[in-house]
């Protein structure tokens, strides 16, 4: 959610509380300030600080104040006392995504549910449904939001936990002590999502690491503190787990917490097939229980017969036996990607002109990048009708000139309205260079509807790839209902793309959807989709769905040429 949805949310939560309360004049006030805030095209944090709060209509005294509390310290007081003053569990309920205050209240009026656990017992009995206005659908959706919200408490995105590791190797590597550090586990595998971070560390000074380790600034608590193994939990609530191991067992522990568990459990299967033991100490043959190899973890999968293989395929899907067979996939590798094909600029939703997207890409040595800004259907991104998107491709075509390290392509993430037809007319989607075709509104359609939706978009000519082809949010909202296999193979029929989206909690297409698609014949493109130059950053996520996946270089268009990429479609 940008960071003018939040406020926009937080002052229509308090609206809905005070309408609860009785309270018509207030309610109005923060309603209407709600709906300022959701049509202003600035973030609001950049009123704020040049104290310009009170010049958006509708924003008052009071009202700024409470903006600009939540801005500084993330809460707001006035709706945590008013939170508090309503029933027992309504509170809670309304942390629910899709449940107000309004829909909390009924729930705890009607039904007597008092807290989370209740509301969602009265879901799986069905007596949600049973309320006037509600219905299995609103029901289903309940039940939804709690299993999301339960999964999203517990499970940190792979975006966020990157520069943590990168903190915490650089920290550990500092220490004389250490002899290797790496990080196992879901992180190392670059799962979507990780529970918590497993870091070994090699050495001959344990109790030196371990000092170190539970000393490090980030850390908030320490539950666990040994020799060989400490827990610690970081002030974002992050657990660390810390292995120190002598180096010579070092490669069997960090084949043993890579993981996966399902892929440990095959591995182990196989070997005792072949008269091995495998541990987190070594693999020895069994009748002897001698070492055969602990140091070197690419030297245990070659003494099992395998070839080594890249964590990220790690998942117990038929990697063991593509490895002992040596017909592994050559993924593709961060090196082999030449441009980003969607990002946007503040010609929409962007934070920055065109020029600062463009000396970032040259920056990272990219050859060509797509600006792919919003279209008019999404006004709250202050999306480019075909007057403003003609007027852009002209500023592209000047910025790209006196850019002669840069491809520049004129592109647009064009909205796909219900009906399937675009939103910005076929003449001037003909003078673009790159056409990204995303679904923004109606997620709530039936599958065959959604399907047909999207199908459409693929058939028009001037398409050239899908935006995050599922609409889902990590954690927090589900993708659409949509049939996939139909519309990769259109998709393949049609020499259209589909996008992996590379922000953070999106990575859509998944790793799972990407190998299918790749399955069907679709290539897939990446794109960063950042609005902001930092953000370009984002490609290396977007890689890592790809080799999960199991990509190579040219399933990923990518890693070709810009006139490959622009001449696929026929
Ligand atoms: P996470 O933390 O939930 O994102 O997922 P992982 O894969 O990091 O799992 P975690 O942290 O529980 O354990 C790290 C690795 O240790 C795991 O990938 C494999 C290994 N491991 C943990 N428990 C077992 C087990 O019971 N059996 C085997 N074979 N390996 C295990
Ligand atoms: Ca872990
Ligand atoms: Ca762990
Ligand atoms: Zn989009």
């Amino acid at each position: 959610m940008s960071f003018n949805a939040q406020i926009a949310t937080l002052l229509y939560e308090i609206s809905e509380i005070l309408t609860i309360k009785q309270d018509r004049f207030r309610s109005r006030a923060y309603s209407t300030a709600s709906q300022r805030v959701t049509a202003l095209t600035e973030d609001i944090r950049e009123i704020a600080v040049r104290g310009e709060l009170e010049d958006i209509p509708g924003v008052g005294k009071g009202i700024a104040a409470a903006i600009t509390e939540y801005i500084e310290t993330g809460e707001s007081m006035i709706l945590q006392e008013l939170r508090e003053s309503l029933p027992q569990g309504v509170p809670e309920m309304i942390t629910i995504e899709g449940i107000g205050p309004r829909i909390a209240m009924r729930l705890h009026e009607e039904l007597g549910v008092t807290n989370v656990q209740a509301l969602e017992a009265a879901a799986k009995e069905g007596r949600v449904r049973e309320l006037k206005g509600f219905g299995s659908k609103k029901e289903e959706n309940i039940l939804k939001a709690i299993e999301e919200k339960r999964s999203r408490s517990t499970r940190f995105l792979l975006g966020e936990v990157l520069p943590i590791i990168q903190g915490i190797l650089t920290y550990m590597g500092e220490s004389i002590a250490v002899q290797q550090v790496e990080v196992a586990g879901s992180a190392r595998r670059m799962k979507e999502t990780v529970g918590d971070l497993d870091i070994l560390v090699s050495s001959t000074f344990p109790e030196e690491v371990t000092r170190r380790f539970v000393g490090m600034p980030p850390v908030a608590r320490v539950l666990a503190q040994g020799p060989t193994k400490s827990t610690v939990v970081l002030k974002n609530q992050l657990q660390v787990d810390l292995r120190v191991l002598p180096p010579e067992s070092y490669g069997a522990a960090l084949q043993y917490f890579t993981g996966s568990k399902g892929h440990n459990v095959k591995l182990r299967t196989i070997g005792v097939r072949e008269g091995f033991k495998l541990n987190e100490y070594g693999l020895f043959r069994r009748d002897d229980d001698t070492l055969v190899e602990s140091r070197d973890e690419a030297r245990i999968y070659e003494a099992m017969g395998m070839d080594w293989m890249p964590p990220e395929l790690r998942e117990n899907t038929g990697e063991i036996e593509a490895a002992m067979e040596h017909k592994l996939p050559e993924l593709i590798e961060l090196g082999d990607v030449k441009g980003d094909l969607h990002m946007h600029s503040n010609w929409s939703d962007g934070k920055a002109p065109i020029e600062a997207m463009a000396e970032k890409a040259m920056e990272m040595g990219l050859e060509y990048i797509a600006v792919c800004d919003h279209t008019k259907s999404l006004r709250i991104a202050n999306g480019l009708d075909e007057k403003r998107l003609t007027e852009q491709i002209n500023a592209i075509k000047y910025i790209d000139e006196q850019n002669p390290n840069v491809k520049i392509l004129a592109g647009t993430e064009c909205d796909i309205k219900r009906d399937g037809k675009l939103d910005i007319k076929d003449s001037v989607l003909a003078e673009l260079d790159w056409v990204v075709a995303s679904v923004h509104s109606g997620f709530k359609m039936e599958e065959t509807e959604m399907t047909a939706r999207i199908i459409k978009a693929i058939h028009n000519p001037h398409v050239r790839a899908i935006g995050h082809p599922t609409g889902r949010l990590i954690q927090r909202r589900s993708p659409y209902a949509v049939n996939l296999d139909k519309i990769f193979e259109a998709a393949a029929e049609h020499d259209v793309f589909m996008e992996i989206n590379c922000y953070p909690d999106r990575l859509d297409l998944s790793d799972v959807d990407s190998r299918r698609a790749k399955e069907t014949g679709v290539k897939l493109c990446l794109g960063s989709d950042a609005h902001a130059p930092k953000e370009l950053e984002f490609i290396p996520m977007g890689v890592a769905v790809a080799r999960r996946g199991w990509l190579g270089a040219d399933d990923v268009v990518n890693t070709w040429s810009v006139e490959k990429v622009l001449g696929y479609r026929k």
